[in-house]
């Protein structure tokens, strides 16, 4: 018989390598991967929302159908707020971030969470893997009201990582700093099991990753790290195959098990590149590095950017080690 361990687990057994933590961090992660089942369910609904109704309209329950993303965004954030771990959630659809902290500071929970709930949501409509990106830090205050330096911490101070991609199959992927480990969703049990334990990232790939529609508006090092990538050299495999879902998720856990290279620099379109450093970078750089790859801007290493604001943009380089180098080489000598 198949022997299983699930993420619940996993985390427990994790847990008791810490005898003085009091299994906070454990928790916030198990209702994490609670939360991560019932929008695997919705987003496997999708496709019948024709059926039972479209977004905006009533469905045969009378109830109201709600965007994927509206959705997992409340699920993840009652699940979080039930938890009673986080203090404060920054989500990508908010604005503002949601301060549970109190004044008396006394039952607070720890736990600062970023969460990128539904990214890549407009590859929905089309069936392509969609995913859910979240990032965790300790609070640096002790007790009372949230502070600014509480929320905008460096990615270094990650406490743990995770994404779920919702694919072919469904897998929930995370790190608390001591490597990376993969549990794929088990329909059957209803179920995260591990599947991909100690996670390592290929030190050099034959592909990479880039919206290259964006090409005439590139820097000059990544123009130049793209023809490089085209130009025929049989002795270092190359040309590289160039593959591009535009989900990140997707992207970067293709990345991970193959090798290779994903980018999205900046451009006279995006001029700080696209993608968000606290819900979408960080936490994928943490993921990377603790699984033996890099992720810089093309000029700094990600992890140590000092945020600014929550809704920050930075540009990503991301993936073997090897590759990465390659660009940043260029980036200090052409850009
Ligand atoms: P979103 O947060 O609006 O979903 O956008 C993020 C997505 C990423 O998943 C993906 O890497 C990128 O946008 C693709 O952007 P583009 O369509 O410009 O190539
Ligand atoms: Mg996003």
């Amino acid at each position: 018989m198949m022997e299983y361990k699930t993420l619940g687990q996993f985390i427990i057994e994790k847990q008791a390598e810490f005898p003085f933590a009091k299994g906070e961090l454990s928790r916030l992660l198990r209702d994490i991967g609670i939360a991560a089942k019932v929008v695997n369910r919705e987003v496997n609904k999708a496709g019948l929302a024709e059926i039972l109704g479209s977004f905006g309209q009533t469905n045969v329950q009378g109830e109201e159908q709600q965007k994927l993303d509206v959705l997992a965004d409340q699920e993840f954030i009652s699940a979080l707020r039930r938890g009673g771990e986080c203090c404060y959630i920054a989500s990508e659809e908010h604005e503002e971030g949601l301060d549970f902290s109190s004044s008396e500071g006394s039952s607070d929970g720890k736990y600062i969470v970023c969460i990128d709930p539904l990214d890549g949501s407009s590859n929905i409509d089309v069936n392509i893997s969609i995913g859910t990106i979240f990032s965790i830090y300790r609070r640096k205050s002790a007790s009372g009201k949230i502070m600014e330096e509480d929320i905008l911490q460096q990615g270094l101070n990650q406490v743990a990582a995770g994404y779920i991609l919702y694919g072919s199959s469904t897998m929930l992927v995370y790190t608390t700093g001591h490597g990376v480990n993969g549990f794929t969703l088990d329909p059957s049990i209803g179920e995260f099991c591990l599947s991909h334990p100690a996670m390592r990232i290929p030190e050099n790939g034959n592909t990479y990753s880039i919206n290259q529609g964006n090409f005439v508006n590139f820097p000059p090092a990544i123009k130049e790290y793209v023809k490089l990538c085209q130009e025929e050299n049989l002795s270092y495999g190359r040309p590289y195959s160039l593959r591009y879902i535009g989900s990140l998720v997707a992207d970067l856990h293709r990345t991970m098990l193959k090798g290779g290279i994903f980018m999205y620099p900046e451009s006279v379109r995006h001029r700080k590149g696209k993608l968000r450093l606290m819900y979408e970078c960080n936490p994928m750089a943490f993921i990377l590095e603790q699984a033996g790859g890099k992720a810089s801007t093309g000029k700094d290493r990600i992890l140590e950017i000092q945020p600014e604001e929550l809704h920050q943009r930075t540009p990503l380089v991301i993936g073997s080690p090897i590759m990465v180098d390659i660009v940043e080489k260029l980036y200090a000598e052409l850009a």
